[in-house]
């Protein structure tokens, strides 16, 4: 977890935003004397745009890599990784390994065929081109570039460079070791032949900026969630992963099986209702896989990839994967006399519960809706994958009738539930657990009706709710206390979840909805009349507050309810995610009295310590709160909900890592209970700290 620096800070306003401007110190002209003194050779008209383009990587690193923090630094080794990667796309690469040295630095090894260092036009290596010009990537070289490219958003590894204090590549080619080093980008060696080679291939290692970048530590991590990925969309690809300092985390991935296996460990918490099944084709250039499993729970996932990126927005590959699922269904139980003729056709969400699916693509120049690739536009996709995906499954079907049988009865099952949701939707509109203005009877709320200014307190048990309610600004700020856990809204189902008092209370108590989606505009189709098919929003508009702070123990339990919490937001609020209106309150874990007047509050054990080794007098007395409940009004108002010098922290859902969150979503709410358990106990901690940026 990242723990805000200081306590009498408030860094919720700038969490996980590009760091200001003024944060970066680089002033343009010094940059270009200390580059024009580290430069050999002439100064030619190149050289200088080759400065300026590095120049303005290290001025404004967001427009490269993201931002100038965590986000970008871990950009920067996705493009590197994402060059061997490429490499392996070509068919010339097996292995990459990737390093996180003590001092702090990273390298990354694959064995390809190895940058080409021969002379380029102007004198110039092909390898310094790519380090130092932006956008070269591949694209060098006739005959020598790739079909087929990932890389996120096609920066180059030069951006890498700028952002490095130092950078060394080493290539091995034509039975040479050729090495090249730079600085901040700039060049300060010739590409100097520095042994003999058995192999090919190319070895990137760099030590990031703490000049121009506010973050400098890898996070294994989020890198080792990459590799992962990556090696379950390339299955013939070892990776390994190695920490110097911390040897435990030394780690190798390899899938022989590849999105097979992805959907297996997707599923592994679940019960499947078939093997997976896989489809692969390749045709005009494109190459599609996909594979699916059905399992009894409700929730659906679908990863979609195209050149090893992951579109969290979908695209065509979606659209035509989920249009071949909803006809072949509806087909086959039409044939089969399973729905009648003046029965209503299956939705696509009807036919997509319970239902795990990767799909991935390679193919030359995907078009993306924008930069970062989050939704694939190319059009040709759409048939392609639709009629893989219809010709395979209906194939599937006749030929495995038991299993055809049970995903038809899922999806009338679906069909059903969904009508009933939508009563039970309706009802909670009336309940009477809302007084007279629609507002849960336990909700205290505030006075204001600006949503800007309101913040929600959830929080665990009756308790704490009431020294919140004795401690909150009541013009701002508002209090609804949870009894108990909220119920496990990965398993239940909607409806089931839509009849339990807390869930009740807090649709109620935002006063946006909830979505309730048919799935038919995914489909392209109009979307239907509210009212009439219970297509129902979530309305961020209506929103009664811009900050919902959930507010729990920080033992077993508190995370647990935390996690239910932030699963039911991600399936039926993603929005409030979105929009980064969600945050965890930091109660702390210690205080320490210091005489009779002074207390010191500490966030952990370290900070106790910290705050313990500071003090000037002796006598003082330690003591762990249990639970929120053990607060006074006044204590918690100090230390936890004042704005004046709480810590908040936002919940920031990261796309990239929408894989690991499955994973975890998948594990810590599926069916089978055991896989669950021992999760939650060994890792209740760490899943959130993992999975949601704090
Ligand atoms: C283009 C051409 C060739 C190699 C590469 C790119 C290449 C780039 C990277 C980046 C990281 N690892 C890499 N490995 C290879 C060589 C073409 C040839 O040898 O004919």
């Amino acid at each position: 977890m990242a723990t805000p620096e200081k306590f009498d800070e408030q860094p919720e306003d700038d969490m996980g935003q590009q760091g200001s401007e003024e944060e970066v110190h680089f002033e343009s002209e010094e940059a270009t004397e200390s580059i024009a003194k580290k430069v050999e050779g002439d100064y030619t008209a190149e050289n200088i745009q080759v400065l300026e383009g590095l120049e303005a990587v290290r001025h404004r690193p967001g427009m490269y890599v993201g931002d100038n923090g965590k986000k970008g630094l871990h950009h920067m080794f996705r493009e590197v990784l994402d060059n061997g990667v490429d490499e392996t796309l070509a068919g010339y690469c097996d292995r990459i390994d990737v390093v996180l040295h003590e001092d702090g630095s990273m390298s990354v090894e694959d064995n390809g065929r190895g940058i080409p260092v021969d002379m380029h036009e102007k004198g110039v290596s092909a390898l310094q081109i790519v380090m130092t010009t932006l956008h070269a990537g591949g694209k060098f070289g006739d005959g020598g570039g790739y079909k087929v490219s990932g890389g996120l958003h096609g920066v180059g590894v030069s951006c890498t460079n700028a952002l490095s204090s130092w950078m060394e590549t080493t290539i091995q080619r034509d039975g040479k070791v050729y090495r090249q080093r730079y600085e901040q980008g700039i060049p300060v060696t010739e590409v100097e032949v520095v042994g003999k080679a058995k192999g090919t291939g190319t070895r990137q290692h760099w030590l990031p900026d703490g000049d121009v970048l506010t973050a400098t530590v890898y996070d294994s991590t989020i890198v080792k969630a990459r590799l992962r990925e990556v090696a379950y969309l390339n299955p013939g690809l070892t990776l390994t992963f190695a920490n110097i300092k911390v040897p435990e985390e030394d780690e190798t991935f390899h899938y022989e099986r590849g999105i097979v296996q992805l959907i297996e460990d997707l599923n592994e918490a679940y019960e499947p209702i078939n093997e997976p099944i896989y489809f692969h084709r390749v045709r005009e250039g494109m190459e599609v896989e996909v594979a699916i499993q059905y399992q009894t729970a409700y929730n659906t996932t679908i990863l979609a990839y195209s050149n090893n990126i992951h579109q969290p927005d979908g695209g065509t590959h979606v659209s035509g994967f989920m249009t071949a699922m909803t006809r072949v269904i509806n087909q086959y139980a039409r044939k089969m006399n399973l729905i009648k003729e003046k029965e209503k056709n299956f939705t696509s969400d009807d036919v997509l519960e319970g239902l795990t699916a990767v799909i991935a693509l390679k193919l030359e120049n995907p078009s993306y809706n924008s930069q970062d690739k989050v939704k694939l536009v190319t059009p040709e996709v759409q048939g392609l994958t639709n009629s893989l995906v219809g010709d395979g499954l209906q194939t599937y079907l006749e030929e495995n009738p038991k299993v055809a049988k049970r995903i038809v009865d899922k999806a009338m099952i679906a069909q059903r539930a969904r009508e009933e949701a939508r009563k039970a939707a309706e009802a909670v509109k009336r309940s009477n657990a809302m007084d007279s203005f629609g507002l849960p009877g336990k909700l205290s709320d505030c006075v204001s009706r600006d949503p800007q200014l309101c913040e929600l307190f959830i929080v665990e048990g009756e308790s704490a709710g009431g020294s919140a309610k004795g401690a909150r600004d009541r013009v701002t700020q508002a209090v609804l206390p949870l009894r108990g856990k909220i119920l496990n809204v990965e398993r239940a189902r909607l409806d089931k979840a839509l009849e339990n008092e807390e869930i009740k209370n807090l649709i109620a108590a935002l006063g946006a909805g909830i979505a309730i989606n048919t799935g038919r505009e995914e489909q392209g189709e109009e979307p239907l009349d509210e009212k009439k098919n219970g297509h129902q929003h979530f309305d961020l508009e209506k929103l009664r507050y811009h900050k919902i702070i959930i507010m729990t123990d920080a033992d077993v339990d508190g995370e647990h309810i935390r996690t239910l919490l932030l699963t039911f937001f991600y399936r039926y609020m993603k929005p409030l995610i979105e929009a980064g209106y969600v945050y965890l309150a930091q109660p702390p874990l210690y205080v320490i009295k210091e005489g009779n007047t002074t207390r010191h509050y500490a966030m952990d054990a370290e900070e106790r310590d910290r705050i313990i080794s500071g003090l000037k007098r002796r006598n003082h007395e330690v003591t762990r709160f249990k639970g929120l409940g053990e607060m006074n009004a006044e204590e918690l108002e100090v230390t936890t909900m004042n704005p004046e010098n709480r810590r908040l922290v936002k919940v920031e859902f990261d796309g990239e890592r929408d894989l690991q969150v499955e994973m975890m979503f998948s594990r810590l709410m599926g069916d089978k209970v055991e896989p669950r358990r021992e999760f939650i106990e060994r890792h209740a901690k760490e899943v959130t700290d993992l999975d949601w940026h704090y």
